[in-house]
């Protein structure tokens, strides 16, 4: 499978839609999901053209890689969901047709605010 590059997140990255921002540095993007699941509702994604988790972990320089991983807190602080506060949050990524996977963009879903059942539908 190759990278789509006209999937909605590779529209948001090159802004030809709209985002609701919460974060940005060289390597990620993080703005909330459109439809959220959870009182807060965050996504996290890297502005390379990755499609999955898999894809990612295969191709992407160690400094993306490590990007990523740290723009996952970094967006929990920003939102007061991280675990400094002991309340915590749930870090989730779907990968391709088993997984659920809908946009093929890798993104980490960030759910919190309240508390979360074993597992999201
Ligand atoms: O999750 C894909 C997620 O992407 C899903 O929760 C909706 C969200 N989404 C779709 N379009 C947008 C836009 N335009 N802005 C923000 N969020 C969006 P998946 O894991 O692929 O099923």
């Amino acid at each position: 499978m190759s990278y789509d590059k006209n999937n909605i997140f590779a529209k948001i990255l090159r802004k030809e839609i709209p985002c609701k921002k919460i974060f940005e540095n060289d390597y990620v993007l993080s703005f909330y999901d459109i439809n959220p699941q959870k009182k807060i509702h965050a996504l996290v994604i890297p502005k390379g053209e990755y499609i999955n988790l898999d894809d990612f972990n295969n191709r992407a320089s160690d400094q993306e890689i490590v990007a990523l991983s740290k723009a996952i807190t970094e967006v929990a602080k920003i939102l007061g969901i991280s675990t400094d506060n002991g309340k915590g949050y749930r870090a989730l990524t779907n990968l391709d047709d088993h997984g659920g996977q809908e946009v093929p963009h890798l993104h980490f879903h960030l759910f919190g605010g309240e508390k979360i059942g074993k597992m999201v539908e």
